[in-house]
């Protein structure tokens, strides 16, 4: 659905730059020569590092150069449903401009996979995280700020419909308490028990991070999760080359600080490269249906093939074997807990409001 969009944005947005004029007829006319000279732009391949929003930071595949770059203005409002057309980690076809070296994005490759959320801003377009990813890493901690419940499977919400493996690495175990460590190990069974990789690390005083940095060789990764979790601050520790801005703990009271502002992706060696993300306030799904979620809890959407009904949301349907395996403790109770609260939080919103066709 999303692809679709995009790619009817970008065959409209081609334009053909052939020129088949005689040179003679345009070095005696110095206007027609003036609008050719502009047509017959070079034409790049290259990757996006960076997106601030209408301006996007592009690598050049064949000599790595950077090259500023926008999309069309017109296309920009036919992906209306989307805050940002463009993805850090899209490979891209640019055309550059002969005067200025700045690029205009002519098409975007098809895409391996992305990590698309609903917008924090306008919560009925979507925003995508990034794309091209072979790793997502989660990056909490238990405090300093204090993870929230839910969080981390509101997450993995957003990885499950591409099957990107996840790896939730629980930050700042140098602050952690006795109570604390309890909770983060019971976390990491839990979440290892279904399927995903965990790991306790601090970037403080570097235990666990060279283990980490192991789990990243040779992938590109999505590095996300809360504001002030330690994002920069672990992946600086990895590469202490990277000297990403970090923030200051006091400014994480809860309200939100957000110290890296842009998705930006870094290219380590040959085969390694990091997409370090502005922090997530809140994970809504505004866009999401009851099924979208119960498909995406990965351990329910095994059971489910034994429910009573096909279409069953494991919440008071007969025969429902997600319940009964929730009874017999092999469905965790904090991840069913956390499932009902999406539901009801999706079914609580105006479903005309959902359903409007934009
Ligand atoms: N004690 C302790 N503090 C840490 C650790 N890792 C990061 N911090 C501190 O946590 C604060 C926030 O770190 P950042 O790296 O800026 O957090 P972030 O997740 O990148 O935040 P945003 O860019 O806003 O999303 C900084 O003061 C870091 O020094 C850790 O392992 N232990
Ligand atoms: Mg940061
Ligand atoms: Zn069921």
């Amino acid at each position: 659905m999303i692809d679709a969009c995009f790619e009817n944005s970008f065959s409209r947005a081609k334009v053909k730059v052939i020129v088949d004029s005689p040179l003679s007829t345009w070095t005696k006319n110095p206007n027609l020569a003036k609008s050719l000279s502009a047509k017959m732009r070079k034409t790049v391949k290259g990757t996006v590092v960076k997106s601030t929003g209408s301006w996007y930071q592009v690598v050049s595949d064949t000599d790595g150069q950077r090259i500023d770059a926008r999309i069309r203005g017109k296309f920009r409002l036919d992906g209306k449903r989307l805050t940002n057309p463009v993805a850090v980690g899209d490979v891209v076809e640019l055309e550059i401009d002969s005067k200025d070296g700045t690029g205009l994005i002519m098409n975007i490759e098809e895409r391996k996979n992305y990590v698309v959320r609903q917008s924090p801003r306008q919560k009925h377009h979507l925003h995508l995280i990034a794309s091209n990813i072979d790793l997502a890493l989660l990056i909490v901690t238990i405090v300093n700020p204090m993870l929230k419940q839910g969080f981390i499977d509101r997450f993995l919400i957003l990885t499950e419909p591409r099957d990107i493996p996840v790896l939730i690495c629980f930050n700042k175990s140098d602050l952690y308490s006795d109570e604390d460590m309890l909770i983060a190990r019971y976390l990491c069974n839990l979440y290892e028990s279904i399927g995903y990789d965990t790991c306790i690390v601090s970037a403080l005083n570097k235990s666990g991070t060279d283990q980490l940095k192991k789990k990243l060789q040779k992938k590109t990764t999505l590095v996300s999760g809360q504001s002030g979790v330690g994002k920069s601050t672990l992946l600086n520790t990895i590469h202490p080359g990277l000297n990403l801005r970090t923030g200051i703990l006091s400014d994480y009271t809860g309200k939100g600080q957000h110290t890296t502002t842009f998705a930006e992706l870094f290219q380590l060696d040959d085969e390694t490269r990091i997409i370090d993300t502005p922090g997530i306030k809140t994970l809504s799904y505004n866009n999401l249906e009851v099924m979208d979620v119960a498909h995406n809890f990965r351990e329910f959407f095994q059971y489910s093939s034994n429910c009573r009904f096909s279409n069953c949301t494991h919440r008071n349907e007969p025969g429902c074997a997600v319940k009964k395996a929730i009874e017999d403790e092999e469905i965790s109770e904090l991840r069913y807990a956390n499932y009902l609260a999406i539901l009801d939080e999706i079914e609580d919103q105006n479903h005309w409001e959902r359903h409007r066709d934009y």
